[in-house]
């Protein structure tokens, strides 16, 4: 199902990695709530391993263990206690769905939630239960790779039937771990989850996909509409040149478009011109817009993980990653997410395992928020940049509206407006930018929401007077630190 099942008027979702549960459930209240934020894309919530050796590395939450609520990032009651506190406040929780695997194979232990598992040859996971007949078979018709791995990406049944990087492959065929699956869902949903983020979408079958979420339960009727459905997002990095492509899933739920952050990637960094992104979306082979979830980095590509992480912006270049994100949330195309990360010691391009900030026994910290509003510890928080945070409510007024004039200089420096609801420009040449232009608003003074906020005492940046034909001057100089300029019917003083 394509639809978010957002508050009226909210557009906007966020990933925030690796937090807690009693953290999430204070920035509802204390900032999604009241930014306008539609929802949280939560890590998994599931049972999963406890990695050592590195130790406690983030990918260790990708590694299931069982279906009960009991993970790194707080326990079942943690995890109620936070849907509700949030759908309180009108923000949707997604949970990460790690549903095509259990853990690496060839392992024994305990699980966060303190159950049993062996991934050797007893393939035994007794909290859900699974055996060995819950998994596929390797060395077989259906996976004929002699180590069990998926080895080429171009057989489809290999992708679909061997073990991904080594993880334990479930028969999602079987009637008895369909069932198991949309048990675990449902419990989510009756709590009152909005949907899921299914993990690893390529590397199930569509049809099995599609079973699945026939089974799943209406949302919850205390925070939705009766009758509503759980969205559902599925990570297909479909870049082109393998035989699954992303619209193999568009009948289920939306599809992450990887070529996106990609593309914006290349363009912020001056592979091609800004200029070129006047015709940004379908048109450039993406998946169409009310399928597509885009974002411009997520936890995978941030790091190097999953695939074509080379052009990706992320809070490690923050000049572009802010600009990217600007024009990602004023622009018409896809469902957007935010990411909201960790920073590492030794990043980006190495310790690509590192968990999030952590004390001596691997729990997670909590996330301080500083007076400034930003984060402590080794918290990211982007969606808390007041270049990023404040384009939430830029979407949230011009969703629905079209693009029209489309301004560039033939080079970097473009501005385009949506509808008469808000207006955008972005100055990425090494000169200044210094137009008269439509904005396609009506006239008045308005607040430029990346150079400062709207307060009760008027604006903190930028004003910008539009005059009675919708007209302004934009000036960006290229030595900015944020070469953008933002104002929509929100933001007048
Ligand atoms: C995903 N999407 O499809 C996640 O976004 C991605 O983060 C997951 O991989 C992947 N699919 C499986 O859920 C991550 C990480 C891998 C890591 C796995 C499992 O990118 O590096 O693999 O989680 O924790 C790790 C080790 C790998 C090992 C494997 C199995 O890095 O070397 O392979 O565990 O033990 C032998
Ligand atoms: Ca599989």
């Amino acid at each position: 199902q394509h639809d978010p099942n957002c508050w009226a008027g909210r557009h906007v979702i966020v990933h925030l990695f690796e937090w807690k549960w009693t953290d999430i459930a204070a920035e509802c209240e204390r900032y999604l709530g009241p930014k306008g934020f539609c929802g949280v894309q939560v890590s998994p919530a599931n049972e999963h391993r406890v990695v050592t050796d590195p130790f406690r590395p983030w990918w260790e939450r990708y590694q299931p263990v069982g279906y009960n609520l009991n993970s790194r990032s707080g326990n079942d009651g943690e995890f109620k206690d936070m849907v509700s506190r949030c759908n309180n406040v009108g923000v949707r929780i997604y949970v990460d769905a790690v549903i095509n695997h259990m853990a690496g194979a060839g392992m024994s232990g305990t699980g966060s939630g303190g159950s049993y598992f062996d991934s050797g040859s007893a393939l035994s996971f007794p909290s859900v239960p699974f055996g060995p007949s819950d998994f596929n078979c390797c060395n077989c018709a259906g996976c004929s790779t002699s180590g069990c791995n998926i080895e080429n990406y171009g057989d489809v049944n290999q992708v679909r039937n061997c073990r991904l990087v080594g993880l334990t492959d479930l028969a999602l065929g079987n009637e008895y771990v369909r069932g198991k699956v949309a048990d675990f869902l449902n419990y989510c949903i009756d709590i009152g989850v909005a949907g899921f983020r299914v993990d690893a979408s390529k590397h199930m079958w569509p049809g099995d996909m599609q079973n699945i979420a026939g089974r799943l339960n209406n949302l919850n009727g205390a925070y939705f509409n009766s009758g509503a459905r759980p969205f559902i997002f599925q990570e297909v990095i479909d870049l082109g040149g393998e035989p699954i492509k992303g619209t193999e899933y568009t009948g289920i739920g939306r599809v992450t478009e990887f070529n996106y952050g990609g593309h914006l990637g290349r363009a912020f960094r001056k592979q091609f011109s800004l200029s070129s992104l006047s015709n940004f979306g379908e048109g450039w082979g993406m998946l169409s817009s009310g399928n597509a979830v885009v974002f411009i980095d997520n936890h995978d590509n941030q790091r190097g993980h999953g695939a074509g992480g080379a052009d990706i912006l992320t809070f490690y270049v923050d000049k572009w990653y802010k600009m990217a994100n600007a024009f990602m949330l004023a622009h018409e195309y896809g469902f957007t997410r935010l990411m909201s990360s960790y920073s590492w010691d030794g990043g980006p391009s190495s310790n690509d395992w590192i968990g999030p900030p952590s004390d001596g026994s691997g729990n997670t910290n909590y996330v301080p928020i500083n007076e400034d509003g930003t984060c402590g510890d080794r918290w990211m928080c982007e969606h808390r940049w007041r270049q990023i945070g404040n384009m939430v409510a830029f979407r949230n007024a011009v969703t629905g509206q079209g693009t029209n004039d489309w301004w560039d200089n033939g080079n970097n420096q473009i501005a385009f407006a949506r509808g008469n609801k808000g207006f955008i420009a972005i100055n990425n040449d090494d000169y200044n930018m210094d137009e008269w232009l439509q904005t396609g608003l009506p006239s008045g003074d308005y607040c430029d929401v990346i150079s400062g906020d709207v307060t009760e005492n008027g604006c903190t940046g930028t004003t910008v007077s539009v005059d009675g034909n919708g007209f302004a001057s934009v000036f960006l100089s290229s030595q900015s630190t944020d070469p953008v300029l933002a104002i929509h019917e929100n933001s007048k003083v």
